[in-house]
């Protein structure tokens, strides 16, 4: 069992000065799978004094520096990919191969767009031709914390270090208590590429211990948030007395529209985005939204797709899912496939209760239902577990209206080879980002929610940008 009690916190790794015991548990065996320390008030205070001492200094190194900084990260990062991957298998049930690739890789990407996109950047810009005395600077917002959870956790960490370390912000980041040892490898290479002290620090703790004490403090300028809108609200209101910058990506409940002239991989394509990660994304398809001349034999194709994903241990090599990441999730999922059951949904594949032959660890069966109503519950909520909705509509301006009842807006998509009507929905749908025929947002482009999906993009420029504030200067003298 590993032995990681201690935070990051100034260039050192420190004993916490509150810390209590935690237990990872690993999904896949419901075996504890290392002791951490959830810190307490005085360390997010230590963490957020050092960052506030380092920010001086790190706002004023040139941002060619900085970007070299991330630069080196990306080297180390790549080193311990392997590192990584193990570590976030074993504390949140990540198959080992998509832990390798889309879930360590997303980081690569990310701190390599930010790189691109920051080489391109003029901190400092003239306003325009007709006022040649004054300038707009584009400054960190100053010190950030950045509160990650556990499903996709080092896209989202480097999402929110990589911006905040090249916009000139300090940081302090508390990952997820259900996957902290990921993240603690990442503060090993933060440290290793060489972030001067105080500009990256790390503590452990969970939400109403060091997360609140993050949110409200006096000396945080910003909070970045990725969670559940539960806690979005509350980090809202706690941030509300300091009126600090607050970004938050939050939940979804995603639709994918799929007509009639749909591709004809559209539909398997659409339940595997469903399953992939164990239903655990934010920008999940969850409501399969299906055109009443093709419904039947989506129904059918759907169910078959699912039936044919495998469960399993988190160790295995291979394309199969695994756990979900705890028990409050799976008690969740469980309680939401059952309300599907009881208002009347149609099960078609899956159902309550573990995989055959998966007696122990958090695994779900592949669910879906059919002839979903829009009010039904398993419309509404995020399930963030392996769970589809499907649900039929008769024309565009219906499927365009059920897609937009919900408090989400975070992805949406649309099959259709009808290039017409899929570029008037992309403009139709509120959610920050609509992604048609299976093509996926290319490098640099924003990820981010409208509604109860938060606000705030992150990635490429829109991401350096919510870290950075802007000053108008007026007189600025000739050099
Ligand atoms: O999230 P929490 P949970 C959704 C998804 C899931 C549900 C619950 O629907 O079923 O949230 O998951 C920190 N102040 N998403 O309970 O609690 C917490 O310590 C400050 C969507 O795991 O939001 C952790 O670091 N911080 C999502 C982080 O918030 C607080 C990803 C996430 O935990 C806090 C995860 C507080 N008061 C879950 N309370 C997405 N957008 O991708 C908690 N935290």
């Amino acid at each position: 069992m590993l032995e990681k009690r201690d935070f990051y916190i100034n260039g050192k790794w420190v004993a916490p000065i509150e810390g209590r015991d935690h237990n990872v548990i690993d999904p896949s065996t419901e075996e504890p799978c290392a002791v951490i320390s959830l810190g307490g008030q005085a360390d997010a205070d230590a963490a957020v004094a050092a960052a506030k001492a380092a920010l001086p200094g790190w706002m004023a190194t040139p941002a060619a520096e900085r970007i070299a900084l991330v630069e080196k990260l990306v080297e180390v990062y790549n080193a311990r990919a392997d590192d990584l991957a193990q570590a976030m298998s074993t504390e949140m049930g990540a198959p080992i191969s998509m832990s390798k690739s889309s879930q360590v890789g997303a980081g690569t990407w990310h701190l390599s767009n930010f790189i691109k996109a920051a080489k391109k950047f003029d901190f400092v810009r003239p306003l325009g031709d007709h006022a040649p005395n004054d300038r707009i600077i584009y400054e960190a917002v100053g010190v950030a914390a950045l509160i990650t959870p556990w499903n996709w956790p080092m896209n989202q960490v480097t999402l929110k270090v990589g911006a905040a370390a090249i916009a000139g912000c300090t940081m302090v980041l508390k990952p997820s208590e259900e996957s902290p040892l990921n993240a603690m490898i990442f503060a090993e290479l933060m440290d290793e590429a060489g972030f001067p002290a105080g500009v990256f620090n790390l503590v452990n703790g969970d939400g109403p211990g060091v997360g609140s004490t993050l949110s409200g403090h006096k000396d945080v300028d910003m909070v970045s948030f990725t969670g559940s809108t539960r806690a979005g609200t509350l980090i809202s209101k706690n941030a509300a007395d300091t009126l600090k910058r607050v970004h938050l990506e939050l939940g979804g409940k995603g639709a994918n529209l799929i007509f009639e002239d749909a591709d004809e991989k559209a539909v398997k394509r659409g339940v595997l985005h469903m399953m992939n990660n164990t239903g655990q994304s934010c920008n999940a398809p969850s409501r399969m939204l299906v055109q009443r001349g093709i419904y039947d034999r989506v129904v059918d194709e759907a169910a078959t797709v699912a039936s044919k994903v495998t469960v399993g241990p988190a160790s295995e090599e291979g394309n199969h899912i695994g756990p979900v990441v705890n028990e409050v999730q799976w008690n969740k999922i469980q309680d939401l496939i059952q309300k599907g059951i009881d208002e009347g949904a149609r099960l078609v594949a899956g159902g309550t209760g573990r995989p055959e032959g998966l007696n122990r660890g958090f695994y779900v069966k592949p669910t879906v239902f059919a002839d979903v109503g829009r009010d039904m519950t398993i419309s509404r909520e995020e399930i963030f577990g392996p769970v589809l909705s499907i649900i039929p509509f008769d024309t565009e301006e219906e499927a365009v209206e059920i897609a937009n009842d919900t408090v989400y807006g975070l992805t949406n998509y649309v099959q259709t080879q009808d290039g017409a009507r899929a570029n008037r929905l992309a403009q139709q749908l509120r959610s920050g980002m609509v992604e048609m025929n299976g093509t996926s947002r290319a490098a640099g482009s924003p990820f981010g929610g409208m509604k109860q999906s938060g606000n705030g993009r992150e990635g490429g420029v829109w991401g350096i940008e919510d870290f950075l504030e802007v000053k108008a200067v007026s007189g600025w003298a000739a050099e």
